[in-house]
C-alpha cells in the first residue's frame, strides 16, 4: 500500500539544480578553477557546507580557507543562487509534476516534501506549489543531511506516516540512500545510471499516474 508521497525538491520538481551548479561554478572560476558539470553531479542532495568542501576539493582547495572564509564563501554562492530563484515561475515546474501532485491530493495520499535546502519554501512559492503540500521538511528543520535519513524520517512522522507506506521520489544518489534508510521505496527522477539502486526509476512525470506507481512498485 502506498499512502504517501516524499518529494525531493531539486532536479525532481524543479530543475534548480542547474542554478546550484552555475552558482558553484561562478564560485570555483572566481577561485582560479573550472568545476565541471560531472563533478557538479556530486553536490546533488548533498547540504550546503558539504557542498562547498566537494568544491574545493575539486580544485585542490579543501584544506586552504578558515571556516569563516567557507562560511563567506558558501554565503557568496547562495546569494549568486537566489538571484536565480527569484526570477522562477510556475513555468519552471517540471513536465507532469503538476497534475501528478494534483492526483494524489484528489486521491487523498500524502503529499510531503524532503528537501535539503534551506531555500525550499521560496522556490515552493515563487513556483507556486506550496497549497499543494501536507507537510514540509526542507533544510532548516534537519540537522542531517542525506545519505542520513533524518529528512525522510521526519516527513513521514510529520505526516503520520508509517515509513512501508511511504514513497521516496529523489534525482540524487544520496537521497535514494536515505530513502532506503528509512525504510521507504523510492523513485529515481531523471533516468541518471547513479539512481540505479532505487525501487523504480521514472525518466519524466510526463503521463505519470498513481495507478502506475501503484502497479510498478505495490
Ligand atoms: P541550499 P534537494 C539540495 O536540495 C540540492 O540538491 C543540493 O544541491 C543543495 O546543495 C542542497 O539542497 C542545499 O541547498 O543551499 O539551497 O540550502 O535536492 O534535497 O531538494
Ligand atoms: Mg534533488
Amino acid at each position: 500500500m502506498i499512502s504517501c508521497c516524499i518529494f525531493d525538491l531539486d532536479g525532481v520538481l524543479v530543475d534548480t539544480a542547474k542554478y546550484h551548479y552555475l552558482a558553484w561554478a561562478a564560485l570555483a572560476r572566481e577561485l582560479g578553477f573550472e568545476f565541471t558539470p560531472e563533478q557538479g553531479e556530486a553536490t546533488k542532495g548533498v547540504s550546503r557546507m558539504a557542498s562547498l568542501d566537494i568544491v574545493l576539493r575539486a580544485g585542490g582547495m579543501e584544506n586552504r580557507f578558515s571556516a569563516e572564509e567557507k562560511e563567506r564563501m558558501a554565503a557568496g554562492k547562495n546569494a549568486r543562487y537566489l538571484d536565480y530563484v527569484n526570477r522562477m515561475t510556475a513555468d519552471e515546474v517540471l513536465p507532469g509534476v503538476l497534475p501528478f501532485l494534483q492526483e494524489l491530493k484528489a486521491k487523498g495520499v500524502g503529499v510531503v516534501l524532503g528537501s535539503a535546502s534551506k531555500n525550499a519554501g521560496v522556490i515552493l512559492d515563487r513556483c507556486g506549489l506550496r497549497a499543494l503540500f501536507d507537510r514540509i521538511v526542507d533544510g532548516t528543520l534537519v540537522s542531517k543531511a542525506k545519505p542520513d535519513p533524518e529528512v525522510f524520517a521526519k516527513g513521514a512522522e510529520l505526516a503520520g506516516m508509517e515509513p512501508a507506506v511511504c514513497v521516496v521520489f529523489e534525482d540524487a544518489a544520496a537521497g535514494v540512500e536515505a530513502a532506503t534508510r528509512a525504510g521507504m521505496r523510492s523513485v529515481g527522477v531523471g533516468g541518471s545510471p547513479l539512481l540505479a539502486k532505487a525501487t523504480m526509476q521514472l525518466p519524466t512525470f510526463e503521463g505519470f499516474t498513481f495507478e502506475k506507481l501503484c502497479n510498478q512498485i505495490d
